[in-house]
């Protein structure tokens, strides 16, 4: 395959020493607030929001640039009332049957439970797909690479936008979750990765209360 062309790096500028302490300080302070929620209002959001949320994760960095990824932007209620249907259906599997008493105990704290209804209550659910292989304009395979890290990354990346642009998520794993791909009409080479459900906060939301690792408990500088 040919090299790609190159241009010059656009739009990077560096910082003076001072105000990059100053902003990787203020990021920070901004992430540090950001919280998993359970509880959704069904206020709506206006689509452009999340296009623009899903744009800022397709600009993640990924495996040979193949952007191994699909987002479907959910929010007609009856397809989020058939996802949540599904999901509760694995959910009490996995809490009356699959899950073993130490993932049980794991969870405990945080009081979760079979029942999902914030698949139906809040605006828009963001399903994510990993294509585990590209089809190509002849119907070949094309493989991907690093595809868990790349959607992974992605994830991260979407979360971080829905957290700016003043929402709140919950990501959401009902395990497994190939109900999806029948729902939403997805093929065979994509595998849902998780669901992120996005909103704003049911009024009187509560959070747990949850301490992240101190730093040099995840950190090692050598
Ligand atoms: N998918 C289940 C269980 C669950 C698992 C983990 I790990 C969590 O951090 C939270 C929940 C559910 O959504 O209830």
């Amino acid at each position: 395959m040919a090299k790609y062309q190159q241009v010059p790096l656009q739009g990077y500028h560096e910082l003076p020493v001072e105000e990059m302490i100053q902003r990787s300080q203020d990021f920070y302070d901004f992430m540090r607030i950001r919280r998993t929620v359970r509880d959704f209002s069904d206020r709506l959001v206006p689509q452009e929001v999340i296009e623009n949320c899903i744009k800022t994760a397709g600009t993640a960095p990924n495996g040979a640039n193949l952007q191994p990824w699909h987002f479907v932007a959910v929010s007609d209620p009856l397809v989020k009332r058939a996802i949540r249907e599904g999901a509760e259906a694995e959910e009490r599997e996995f809490y009356e049957r699959r899950a073993t008493p130490e993932w049980l105990e794991a969870l405990a704290p945080l009081g979760t439970d079979a029942q999902k209804p914030f698949l139906e209550t809040a605006p828009y659910l963001i399903v994510i797909f990993a294509q585990s292989f590209g089809v190509g304009g002849e119907g070949q395979k094309i493989h991907h690479y690093y595809v868990q890290e790349s959607v992974g990354i992605a994830t991260g990346m979407l979360i971080t936008a829905v957290h700016n642009a003043g929402l709140v998520s919950l990501t959401h794993t009902p395990s497994p979750m190939n109900f999806l791909n029948d729902i939403l009409n997805r093929p065979k080479n994509e595998r849902p990765y998780l669901i992120l459900v996005v909103g704003y906060p049911a009024e009187e939301v509560t959070v747990p209360v949850i301490n992240k690792k101190k730093l040099d408990e995840i950190v090692t500088f050598v």
